[in-house]
This record gives structure tokens, sequence and C-alpha cells, in this order.
């Protein structure tokens, strides 16, 4: 059996809160951490977890140019989803860096996989190629009439982009974007291993209090 219990903490701020989740299974007991921030009424959430277990329309997947499914959150997307995902992106060949495109999403909870190509570290305008792969998924995201979707961080694993400039560029365009006109109700970044949550977690406390 699987119980799952949620505490909401305000901490002094309408629009912010942290949520800290138990979940138990048998004697372990394992913390889940998220918060949340409201964006015009749209949701904007950090969670430390893993992106193929998000239930979100879509997950983003930290892709190369040319849209072969290596290792990393690919991998994971590979060995969950099945072929299928595979397939759909050898028909559509490649995109280029800071580009996204869309398939469906094989076995996944989720209904769509958005393929964002990141940056490889060192190659150069690093920061407005991660912009643009962020930008063009939630661009994507809103062109299929998607209301949600879930980033992991985007390049900071084998493309080695530093993950506090990561933080700075992925939440402050998620944030201008919620900001717009948009269909989307919430965006999720799903951050792999605490240190990683710790470090967007501040870096979103620092946004929302611009
Ligand atoms: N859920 C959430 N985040 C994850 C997961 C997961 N299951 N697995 C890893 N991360 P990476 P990149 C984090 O390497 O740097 C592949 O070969 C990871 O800790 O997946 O953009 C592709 O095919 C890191 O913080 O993507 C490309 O060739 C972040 O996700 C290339 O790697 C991104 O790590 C893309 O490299």
């Amino acid at each position: 059996m699987c119980t799952r219990i949620l505490l909401s903490i305000p901490r002094g701020k309408d629009n912010l809160s942290t949520n800290f989740a138990e979940l138990v299974t048998g004697f372990e007991i394992k913390e889940v951490e998220t918060m949340k921030v409201t964006v015009e009424n749209r949701v904007l959430e950090l969670v430390e977890g893993d992106i193929t277990e998000m239930e979100t329309d879509a997950i983003v997947n930290a892709a190369n140019a040319q849209l072969i499914l290596g290792g990393g959150v690919a991998g994971a997307i590979r060995r969950k989803g099945g072929p299928k995902i595979q397939a759909e992106c050898n028909k559509i060949g490649g995109t280029f860096v800071g580009g996204a495109v869309i398939t469906t999403a094989g076995n996944l909870k989720a209904r769509y996989v958005i393929h964002a190509v990141g940056p490889r570290m060192g190659e150069g305008n690093e920061d407005e190629k991660l912009r643009n792969a962020t930008l063009n998924s939630l661009k994507l995201a809103d062109e299929n009439k998607l209301k949600s979707i879930s980033f992991p961080a985007i390049s900071t694993g084998i493309f080695g982009f530093p993950i506090q400039r990561c933080a700075e560029i992925m939440l402050s365009t998620a944030i201008a974007y919620l900001r717009g006109s948009t269909g989307l109700e919430k965006v999720v970044f799903c951050l792999f291993g605490h240190s990683d949550y710790l470090l967007f977690a501040g870096q979103l406390e620092q946004e929302t209090s611009k």
C-alpha cells in the first residue's frame, strides 16, 4: 500500500508556498519536495524526480540535433516509452540547436514528448540557444493546444552546460512566457537530484521577488 501526504506550508507570500510530500511505502519514508508559484493564474512548479514519471500533457526530452535518443533523459524516455518514439524521431529526421519537435509518447504517462535541442557547452552562443530551446518547446505545446508541460534542466548533463545558468535562463523564459498570451496552465521543472532542485528553488525565489 502506498500513502501520499501533502503538507502546504505558506511562506509569507501570497503566490509562494512549499509543499513537502511524504511518500510512505512499507518501511521506507521518502520525502519529495515541490515548490509552486503562480504567474497570471498559471502554475509554475518545481519537483525533484524522474521526468518519465510525469503526468503532464507533454514531457520535454533533452535531445540532440539528430534526434537520436542517447543517454540521460533521452535514454530514460527510450527505455520506458518504447521504440515508437525513436521511430517518429527518425521520420522527422532532425532539427536545429535551439529548436523543438513533437512526437507521441509511447508507453509513457505523458501524451507527447517535445524534443528540445539544447547547446553543447563550448559550441558558442549557448545562452541564446538554451533560451530558444525552452521558448520553442513552450510555443510547440501551445500550437498543439496542450495545457501542461514538464522540462528537465536541458543541456546540464552530457552537454555540460552549468546548472545555475540553466536555471536562470529556463526559469526567466518560462515566467515571461506565462505572463503573455498562452493556453498553458502548468509548467513543471523536474530536477534530477536534490542539489539541482535546491538550486532551481533558490533561483525561482529570486525570479519571483523581482
Ligand atoms: N529525469 C529528469 N532529469 C534527468 C533524468 C530523468 N530521468 N535523467 C537525467 N536527468 P541529459 P543534455 C537530468 O544528459 O545535457 C543524450 O545522449 C540530468 O541530471 O539528459 O541536454 C541525448 O540524446 C541533467 O541535469 O541532457 C543528447 O545527445 C539534465 O537532465 C544529449 O544526451 C540533462 O541531462 C543531451 O545532453
